[in-house]
């Protein structure tokens, strides 16, 4: 349909007389109707992909793109002298997650209804997504992110059902945004709510009060983890979620004819990590309330949920307090605990008991009584089989399996990358859009100048529209004869921006002393730290102090600039990413479960700087080592070392002269008078006496790579060639690979 028809018949006007507002909601609104129209996946068995978190990001375009009527939407647009971009730009970004697990949620359900599969995803519908940060003084604060408008994506529907916790109960009522796929198909992502939260109690700050349950159930996205009554609120809005999931499943396999006997013949479901793991002792007890006995209802509910591990950081794996349990949901406790006993008459290790010390471990619940269990990449699946569960897989090999993760192309090359996907279709036809691995036919070009002077020249248009784009919203200079060398995720010291910022002090040192480099250097960052996580705060300090302090040097700025771009979420990733030559991936080997921003990245033609962790493993056999450049200590060496738990930082900061320079310069006066000293040098004590995440025996190699890396862009031929193999590699990082394994391999559905 054409947006003026839409407009005369709507609202009686024409595109040239309406404002941007008006033009959003029109495109919002007919977007919408064209998505009810579409076929919605079905059939008998159907799948519920369960998750606290879906980071769908902005939706116009992605949803233009999927209904097919993007090209002709901008079109239209362009003759009425308007632009789809500045329309675009009053979307709000529902940011309903916190990284990698949501984004990956949304990603997956891009896949699921593009492969026509019956599955929906069942979340929260949080009023406020993940905070929006602002630097003030170096340092990061945080501030409220609504996202809801009158007009937004999402649908009231007629669904509502009864949430009993220990001492009060709420209505909740179900949300729908329809998700469209690339495939003229729809599915749904349910999102539940209450009607009596009450947004007025939200301020300036991301604080508020904890305890009114009625009021904040559903306010914010994870609230603080780190006090007592946000983990208690965890726990509600966990119940909240499961159990109007666990409903749902229910009354849709009655209504399909299941006597819930047969539920595994109609449903099945994904429990993403473990905030959702509570959905199996509350199926199971709504199967009793229905007339079931345990035994039968425990059985039923093992062959219908199968678990996800995302991290194998302690600290992440959920363990609550049988107090909050016995306070909030008191009502499982009695099937958690029988749980429990029927693992401890039957399994004499007891490390996998699901009660212990008072806490009640989610993890153990989802591997006894689920059917899979699965990691995300290669290398995190070995590490769970040998290592972090060996004791599980020594009871259950037959659960373990691996699904590496992907991405959606649609958003992640055709929506923000609009020229290569230009290109790619020109040189190897459209193919690659529904079948990711025609990819590879771009192989026969890499030694044609033609095709490679187009790649680099579409990379340069990239990098151009990047400094505009930082230029215009947040006030930077960024030179795009400079090589962009990106990380962008969040903040954590596993993920070491600490080492990357020890390389930036290193580089302003060598160019002090009259060290050029061949090329000027944009390194670029972007990462929230959670609240709570005051190193990684300090660690923020640390690098806006940097870009302080060298992008007003006149001696160093013209070769050295750092850019620390503010509240880095989806939108802001899809302009950084087609516009990265150096993609850091510098995880500490073992620690990054796979890593999703290094497969967006790769797809557009940059290079990875990497360690062996996570799917850069995979990237690395994919496009074959002189493809790719990687560095550090292998995840073994990292296990080891761990486990004989005899790290000393300090003797390799006392041998290696120049890691010495750089790290005392985090405490040095030309950075004091920029920051707080109760920052720099908690962070500096942290790194001499602890580094947690072994930066330090990494630097050396790091620091060497990644000057051979620099030195490899300034060959722009065979620079193009690398780029060429590695888009011509990601096919197999398509998220339809992986719900198509998900599907045949897991769910299973017809
Ligand atoms: C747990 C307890 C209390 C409060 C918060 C949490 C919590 C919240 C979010 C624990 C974990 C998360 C998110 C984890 C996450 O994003 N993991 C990432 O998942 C990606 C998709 O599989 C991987 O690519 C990343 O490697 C992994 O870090």
């Amino acid at each position: 349909m054409k947006l003026q028809d839409y407009l005369s018949e709507k609202y009686n006007k024409k595109i040239e007389d309406c404002s941007n507002e008006e033009l959003y909601v029109a495109l919002l609104n007919l977007t919408k109707d064209m998505a009810v129209e579409k076929v919605s996946n079905e059939g008998k068995k159907k799948l519920y992909y369960i998750s606290a978190e879906f980071l769908i990001g902005k939706l116009l375009s992605n949803n233009l793109i999927n209904l097919g009527v993007y090209d002709d939407i901008k079109d239209e647009l362009g003759k009425a002298g308007r632009s789809l971009a500045e329309i675009e730009e009053l979307e709000p970004e529902p940011s309903l997650g916190n990284g990698g697990l949501g984004r990956l949620a949304a990603c997956f359900l891009d896949s699921i209804a593009t492969l026509g599969l019956n599955g929906d995803g069942v979340g929260l519908n949080y009023h406020y997504g993940l905070f929006k940060q602002v630097f003030e003084n170096h340092l990061q604060k945080e501030t409220p992110n609504p996202w809801m408008e009158e007009n937004s994506w999402l649908h009231k529907t007629e669904t509502s059902y009864q949430v009993e916790f220990g001492g009060m109960a709420v209505t909740s009522r179900m949300y729908d945004i329809d998700v469209t796929g690339y495939n003229n198909r729809t599915t749904k992502l349910h999102l539940f709510d209450i009607e009596s939260v009450d947004e007025s109690i939200v301020g300036d700050t991301i604080d508020f009060d904890k305890e009114a349950i009625a009021k904040n159930l559903t306010l914010f996205l994870y609230p603080d983890d780190s006090d007592d009554k946000g983990r208690m609120l965890r726990v509600y809005q966990q119940y909240f979620m499961v159990s109007n999931a666990a409903q749902l499943i229910l009354d849709e396999a009655v209504a399909k004819g299941s006597d819930l006997y047969d539920l595994a013949d109609y449903a099945t479901v994904q429990i993403n990590d473990t905030h959702p793991s509570m959905v199996i002792p509350e199926l199971i007890r709504l199967l009793q309330e229905r007339g079931i006995r345990m035994d039968k209802a425990v059985d039923i509910v093992s062959k219908v949920c199968a678990y996800t591990n995302h991290t194998i950081l302690a600290e992440a794996l959920e363990k609550w307090p049988i107090a909050y349990m016995e306070k909030v949901v008191p009502q499982l406790m009695p099937i958690i605990r029988e749980l429990d006993n029927r693992v401890r008459e039957t399994v004499s290790d007891e490390s996998t008991y699901i009660i212990k010390d008072g806490l009640v471990h989610m993890a153990h619940m989802d591997i006894h009584y689920g059917y899979s269990v699965n990691g995300v990449a290669y290398l995190h699946t070995e590490i769970l089989k040998n290592t972090e569960l060996h004791n599980f897989y020594k009871l259950y090999p037959e659960k373990f399996n691996n699904k590496t993760n992907g991405i959606t192309f649609r958003r992640w090359l055709m929506a923000c990358n609009p020229e290569l996907a230009g290109l790619i279709t020109e040189l190897i036809g459209d193919g690659w859009k529904k079948d990711a691995m025609e990819l590879t036919k771009l192989g026969e070009f890499v030694d044609r100048d033609d095709v490679l002077d187009r790649v680099l020249a579409v990379k340069d248009g990239k990098k151009a529209e990047l400094a505009d784009y930082l230029s215009k919203t947040q006030g930077f200079e960024l030179n795009p004869a400079s090589i962009y060398d990106i990380q962008v995720k969040r903040l954590h010291e596993y993920k070491r921006q600490q080492m990357n910022a020890l390389f930036i002090i290193h580089k302003y040192f060598e160019i002090k002393s009259g060290k050029k480099p061949a090329r000027p250097i944009t390194a670029i960052f972007g990462a929230k730290a959670a609240p709570a996580y005051i190193i990684a705060k300090d660690i923020i300090h640390l690098i806006l102090c940097l870009q302080e302090l060298i992008n007003h040097d006149p001696e160093v700025s013209p070769y050295l600039k750092v850019i620390m771009v503010e509240n880095y979420n989806v939108t802001m990733a899809e302009k950084l990413i087609p516009a990265c030559d150096i993609s850091e991936q510098i995880s500490l080997a073992s620690k990054e479960a796979s890593g999703t921003s290094n497969m967006k990245f790769m797809l557009n033609g940059a290079i990875t700087l990497g360690t062996s962790d996570g799917a850069n493993v995979e990237i690395a056999e994919l496009v074959g080592n002189d493809n790719i450049f990687v560095f550090g200590e292998n995840s073994q060496t990292v296990i080891e070392r761990y486990a004989r738990g005899d790290y000393n930082s300090r003797s390799y900061y006392e041998k290696d002269d120049k890691l010495k320079r750089a790290v005392d310069f985090i405490v040095s006066d030309e950075l004091l008078k920029i920051g707080c000293r109760e920052n720099l040098e908690r962070l500096y004590h942290e790194l001499l006496n602890k580094d947690w995440f072994m930066t330090f025996p990494d630097f050396e190699e790091y620091v060497k790579t990644k000057e051979s890396c620099y030195e490899a862009y300034e060959d722009r031929k065979h620079w193009a060639k690398m780029m060429l193999v590695n888009i011509s590699k990601a096919g197999f990082f398509s998220s339809d690979r992986t719900i198509d394994q998900y599907n045949k391999e897991i769910w299973k559905l017809s």
